[in-house]
């Protein structure tokens, strides 16, 4: 579908049109959290949840709270991180008020990049990157390389204050043009990291701010060479009735924002007769 034959700015109020040309041409934006309580009160349950599979207490305010998720490494190895992972992904998903609390960090924003009749992944990613860790990095890619629809939009929550390695990285639009034409020929993923080493941003951003990022474009981390861990959120939306690939519908995605007209719709059925 040619969609430059829908650009229509007029129909949209300067503001919108100024983070919908922001996040064309970067390939992302960066806000800061529409409900800041929201996010203390996720990041005070993840450091709680962290805790008791630790056995210990956590602080539960500044500047305490950061401090303590950011030495994670001081209290855990690399070879049990993953269990305490499981742990805290558990708890945070078994709360039924994590994703509309994650959902309200960016509800506005997301209206404008994606829409407002939006599906929700039905779990919350979390991730967690030790100092020095090589254990659990994802290697750069792109969602919809595998599985995922180029529909989607990620919603990138920081716990901790991030930057350079302890960061995720992401190669802006222009870059990635460049790179997606040649990458045919390249050979591991780790050629094709070193192809664009140069051109990819590590994103920088401040417990506070939220990050929303095209997932079509390459992204990935590298080992955490800062000495402060990382702590993470990551959960993906679409337009609900935009294409789905192989994260269907009810599975995967739930549908969060559907309006009346789309249900009468949806639960429509024509009387007997007018079908043959
Ligand atoms: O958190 C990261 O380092 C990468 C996240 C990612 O790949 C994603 O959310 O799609
Ligand atoms: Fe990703």
């Amino acid at each position: 579908m040619p969609t430059d034959t829908f650009d229509s700015p007029e129909f949209l109020d300067p503001t919108e049109v100024a983070l919908d040309d922001e996040f064309r041409r970067r390939g992302r934006v960066t806000q800061s959290a529409e409900e800041p309580g929201a996010l203390e009160c996720i990041r005070r349950h993840t450091a709680r949840l962290a805790a008791e599979h630790l056995g210990v207490e956590a602080p539960d305010r500044e500047p305490e709270l950061p401090a303590w998720l950011e030495s994670l490494g001081e209290r855990v190895a690399p070879a049990d991180l993953n269990a305490l992972r499981l742990h805290v992904f558990r708890g945070l998903n078994a709360e039924s008020w994590l994703r509309p609390a994650v959902y309200r960090l960016a509800r506005r924003s997301l209206a404008v990049l994606v829409g407002n009749e939006l599906a929700m992944q039905r779990r919350v990613n979390l991730s967690i990157q030790l100092p020095n860790d090589d254990s659990s990095l994802l290697p750069l890619h792109a969602d919809c390389w595998s599985g995922d629809s180029p529909y989607e939009i990620v919603l990138w929550v920081p716990l901790v204050d991030v930057a350079g390695t302890q960061s995720m990285f992401l190669l802006p639009p222009e870059a990635h043009a460049r790179f997606a034409e040649g990458m045919a020929e390249a050979g591991s993923v780790e050629d094709l990291f070193d192809s664009v080493e140069s051109e990819v941003e590590f994103l920088q951003l401040d417990f506070g701010q939220v990050l929303l990022f095209n997932q079509n474009l390459a992204h990935g981390n590298r080992i955490n060479r800062t000495p402060r861990t990382r702590w993470s959120l990551n959960v993906r939306f679409k337009g609900a009735f935009t294409p789905y690939a192989d994260k269907k519908l009810g599975e995967f995605f739930e549908p969060i924002t559907l309006r009346t007209m789309s249900r009468i719709g949806l639960e429509h059925r024509l009387p007997d007769g007018f079908r043959e």
